[in-house]
């Protein structure tokens, strides 16, 4: 009981005395004594020449983050007559117990400031830690916050970023950058994705074509995957081996491993484009130009293993790291199943299926890498036919693959599409820039559990951390990588690094708004989706109202009401409740009420009618894979936007669609509009017909008329019905599902789907 008051204590001191600063990861014990260290004529001293680059690495960056050159002195050479009395010391230790890896000490008062470690890589970390208590003062003097750290040190192993250079390209200097960033979080592991159907990035001596020829593509997507749209323009790139070396370097240099992935057998379209023999046809390909997962891949036959394994004779002698990633996910066993030499393959090793040549495959290429000292990692796809026997799982097929690779006793990385994929929205997709699609907020990452429930505690150990996945199909530039990786990587550096007690959302909120001063100075394009309300509807008694959720809990929101396109004009008030729509066309603009010079605002256009949030029930409930809101996704006012928002949407698989409004009370109409989707690419088709009725008593039904629907371009969506007006209460909708897909289409020969949005009655 007495602890438990202390702790409370402690917590408590600790958020008011953090409420504008702090660190990000959350130390797992920090408390801030107000001695603040001003720095005059300052000195870093080392004690261990170990860690002479760990001080020059702090010198560098005060130098960079605050303009402020400070000299290194061992400290062994620090005369205390000559020298100031102020200096930074770091200190190597060696205590009897063994502390965690990673694990450091920091003190910052009036006099000193001490960074203490067993390792070079606590001392960094220490660093890092010390680097997000600079400030100014109000006499403009260079401070660091005094604060004691008595003990800090990281959860979990393996805290990653991922990146894919392949589907865009992206120069060696922002890798750099990412690295930076990544330490900055003391992150450790940057999961270099450098090989994939669009470009071959890692320049091998022995090949050269797979750089010259296959490190470029004819042409890129434009748009969104469902668009098929494409350009001609040559596009591509590659970091040559002493870029690689830099890299690799530099990332040492900041406590990071390198993790590099060479595609295989699948998404290996780059490779087979430059050495088509190496595949089951013989080709000829060409570096894809679109996304997606393609047939040719890898052919199992002798010669390809020994290209390989020259490959990876080269990846190796790059990459100190422990780990090399051999992809493994997304293989089609199309051109296996009627390659001679891989049933040949298959019928002299005795393997079942094409699952098990798979199995064969990856357990060949592990056998390899284990002669050369390495082990292999793989996406959960190598658990399918059989594990290689030291493999490391990556589970990102929802975390599944990884609580059966922890059973099995193997190493598992988690990051699962739920939380780990950062090419997802981070936001209403409304006001994000083009991406994948899912939706990832930040909240969510932090939300992260990387240890099942599920697993014994003797499993558990299995689980080394988690990545963040960047995907790069619809990230173009650095600039967009930035966006999307950031803040998201700090949520989960937090999660990987700080124990569960210590985490809070709100807290790690406001540490962030800190931490962004340093991301501003680094030139970091960061998301801000985090700090708008959520907007939405709610239907009170059938009434549509406006709806705002405040970004972080208990943040005080502004609102305005304008109509959409018109000059604003209307008056700004504080929101607490649902809002009355003044107009049936209405702009509901929301912020957070602090006083800062950037507004990170929300909007949302609102079209109500007659509809709007009344009673709509189904003959046939819309498939549990696209429920949306349920009957109040028809009458929201919200109507869809393209590319698709799944939660936007109803779909009904096969089945007709059979909707019935009450409007509460009886009407004069004479027209509806009606929401639907044509998308074949996606199996989404126009319903063949679509009828209206009209009911005075919800028994007897009189037909209003009936639409014949006019084939529409893909995606296009719109549906109006005029008529003479009528007086009903209930309105029935019948779309008529229009069966199976026809041949030579997505899913052809297999069901179509119809899909629903607004209806709007007037
Ligand atoms: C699946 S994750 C893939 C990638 C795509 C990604 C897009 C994985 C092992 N394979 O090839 O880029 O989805 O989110």
């Amino acid at each position: 009981m007495k602890h438990l008051a202390v702790l409370l204590i402690c917590l408590l001191s600790q958020c008011i005395l953090q409420a504008q600063k702090g660190i990000i990861p959350q130390p797992q014990e920090i408390e801030f004594n107000g001695q603040d260290f001003i720095v005059q004529s300052p000195i870093i001293t080392f004690d261990d020449s170990l860690i002479y680059p760990e001080a020059e690495f702090l010198k560098e960056s005060i130098n960079r983050f605050y303009q402020q050159s400070l000299r290194i002195v061992r400290l062994q050479n620090i005369a205390p007559e000559k020298d100031p009395p102020l200096f930074i010391q770091l200190q190597i230790i060696r205590p009897d117990t063994i502390l965690p890896q990673g694990w450091y000490y920091l003190n910052v008062d009036k006099n000193r400031i001490n960074i203490t470690a067993t390792e070079k890589v606590g001392i960094f970390y220490g660093i890092q830690s010390l680097l997000q208590l600079g400030y100014y003062n109000a006499g403009k003097q260079f401070a660091f916050h005094g604060a004691k750290i008595p003990n800090d040190y990281p959860n979990m192993k393996w805290r990653g970023m991922h990146l894919d250079v392949s589907r865009h390209f992206f120069p060696k200097e922002f890798i750099l950058k990412y690295i930076d960033l990544l330490a900055m979080n003391k992150m450790n592991v940057f999961h270099w994705h450098l090989t994939d159907d669009q470009g071959w990035r890692i320049e091998i001596k022995k090949y050269p074509k797979l750089t010259s020829v296959g490190g470029w593509r004819k042409g890129s997507m434009l748009g969104h995957y469902n668009e098929q749209r494409y350009d001609t323009i040559r596009y591509g790139g590659f970091y040559t081996q002493d870029d690689i070396r830099e890299v690799v370097a530099y990332a040492e240099k900041r406590h990071v491993t390198i993790v590099p992935e060479i595609e295989m057998p699948g998404h290996a379209m780059a490779a087979l484009s430059a050495y088509p023999q190496f595949s089951c046809t013989g080709g000829p390909f060409d570096v894809a130009r679109g996304w997606g997962v393609f047939d040719d891949v890898f052919c199992p036959k002798e010669e390809t293993f020994t290209f390989l394994q020259d490959i990876l004779d080269e990846v190796v002698t790059l990459f100190p790291g422990k780990y090399i990633h051999i992809g493994g996910d997304e293989c089609p066993k199309t051109r296996w199943e009627k390659c001679k030499a891989c049933q040949k393959r298959m019928k002299e090793n005795n393997l079942k299926d094409e699952m098990a040549l798979q199995s064969y495959f990856i357990q060949r290429i592990e056998k390899y890498l284990n002669s050369k000292g390495k082990q292999i990692i793989g996406w959960d796809e190598i658990l399918e036919g059989g594990l290689a026997p030291n493999a490391a799982v990556m589970s990102w097929r929802g975390t599944e693959g990884g609580i059966e690779a922890a059973h099995l006793h193997h190493p598992v990385v988690m990051t699962p599409g739920s939380h780990c994929y950062f090419d997802h929205y981070q936001g209403n997709p409304r006001q994000e820039p083009i991406a994948i699609g899912g939706f990832t907020s930040l909240e969510k990452v932090y939300s992260f559990h990387p240890i099942p429930e599920k697993l014994s505690s003797e499993e558990r150990t299995y689980i080394l951390g988690a990545q963040g996945n960047v995907w790069t199909e619809y990230i173009n530039t650095s600039r967009d990588v930035e966006y999307m990786a950031v803040p998201r990587m700090s949520a989960l550096a937090e999660v990987l690094w700080t124990n569960e007690v210590s985490r809070n959302y709100i807290h790690f909120t406001e540490r962030l708004t800190e931490f962004s001063g340093l991301l501003k100075k680094m030139d970091v394009n960061m998301a801000h989706s985090w700090q708008r309300p959520v907007l939405s509807t709610v239907a009170q008694n059938g009434v549509l109202k406006a709806e705002a959720k405040p970004p972080v809990p208990g943040k005080k929101m502004m609102y305005e009401l304008t109509k959409p396109g018109m000059k604003i004009n209307g008056a700004k008030m504080e929101y607490v409740a649902p809002v009355d729509l003044i107009d049936k066309n209405i702009q509901f603009r929301v912020w957070v009420d602090e006083n800062d010079s950037t507004r990170y605002e929300s909007s949302l256009n609102i079209r109500s009618s007659l509809a709007s949030a009344k009673q709509v029930s189904f003959a046939k409930a819309p498939s549990e894979h696209y429920p949306g809101k349920g009957g109040f996704t028809l009458v929201d006012g919200i109507v869809a936007v393209l590319p698709r928002i799944n939660s936007e949407w109803l779909g009904w698989s096969g089945d007709d669609m059979i909707a019935t409004i009450d409007l509460g009370a009886t009407q004069t109409i004479s027209k509806a509009d009606i929401g639907v989707l044509h998308d074949p690419t996606n199996w989404i088709y126009e319903p063949s017909e679509i009828q209206l009725e009209k009911s005075i008593d919800g028994t007897n039904w009189e037909p209003i008329l009936s639409t014949i629907v006019a084939p529409v371009k893909p995606n296009m969506r719109k549906k109006q019905m005029k008529f003479s007006p009528v007086n009903a209460r209930y309105i029935r909708i019948s779309a008529k599902n229009p069966g199976l897909i026809p041949a030579g289409n997505p899913g052809a020969g297999k069901n179509s789907w119809i899909f629903f949005d607004e209806i709007i009655i007037e």
